[in-house]
């Protein structure tokens, strides 16, 4: 039985990852692939409550709490994602542990300390990162109701991601028409589930 892939999109608040992975997953699904959404933060669990309200602002916690329950939301969807994977179907994954360390870091917490809790994490086989100004990001609409989304930290927290970007993530600009990135994401998306589906990448 041939395994999914577990594709990441990453970037800045507001820089178009769910909409681009909606149209994806439209897309893929229309040419009879086998693929499925995951988000983090989820918010539909009890420590995805938590994390939903301390982002609106409505509680205060202590930036090193939030990180662990940020890494507890993604620790409680390990085994339902590496059941999916070698049931077969591709996942595709709105944020992941990169943003836990681009944010945490970005408020300048120590960079091995903020990496901890993701260590053991199933590792996506491929990571789209969704760069765009900050600048352009704030016009977007929803921008600056949720706490990070100011352009001061954006920059900030760009600056983090471009730290933990290798030459395997892909770097797709979403400052251009919402079909355009799609465009770009799918034949490079469409490989990689084929690379797992042939065995040719083991499961990370
Ligand atoms: N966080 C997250 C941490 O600190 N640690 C962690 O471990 C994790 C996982 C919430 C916050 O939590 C932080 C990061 C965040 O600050 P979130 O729920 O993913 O994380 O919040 P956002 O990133 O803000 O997610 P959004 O859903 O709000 O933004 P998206 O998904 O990037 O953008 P999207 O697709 O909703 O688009 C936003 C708007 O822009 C338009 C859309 O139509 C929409 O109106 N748009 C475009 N407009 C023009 N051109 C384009 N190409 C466009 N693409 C989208
Ligand atoms: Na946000």
């Amino acid at each position: 039985m041939s395994r999914g892939a577990l594709i990441v999109v990453e970037g800045l608040d507001k820089s178009g990852k769910t909409t681009q992975i909606k149209n994806c997953l439209q897309i893929l699904r229309r040419d009879g692939f086998d693929v499925c959404q995951l988000s983090f933060p989820d918010r539909t669990t009890s420590i995805g409550q938590l994390i939903s309200s301390f982002l609106r602002g409505e509680t205060v916690l202590d930036d090193r709490v939030v990180h662990l329950l940020f890494s507890a939301n993604r620790w409680e969807k390990w085994k339902e994602i590496k059941e999916r994977l070698m049931a077969g179907t591709t996942i595709l994954v709105d944020r992941y542990a990169y943003s836990g360390v681009a944010y945490t870091a970005s408020k300048g917490y120590d960079w091995d300390w903020c990496l901890g809790p993701d260590k053991g994490l199933i590792a996506p086989d491929l990571v789209i990162y969704l760069s765009a100004s900050s600048k352009v990001l704030e016009t977007r609409s929803g921008y600056g109701q949720e706490r990070y989304e100011n352009q001061l930290f954006q920059n900030r927290v760009s600056e983090t991601f471009e730290k933990l970007v290798t030459h395997k993530w892909l770097r797709i600009s979403s400052d251009r028409p919402i079909e355009e990135v799609t465009h770009h994401m799918i034949p490079p998306i469409r490989n990689i589930i084929d690379s797992c589906q042939n065995g040719a990448l083991p499961l990370g």
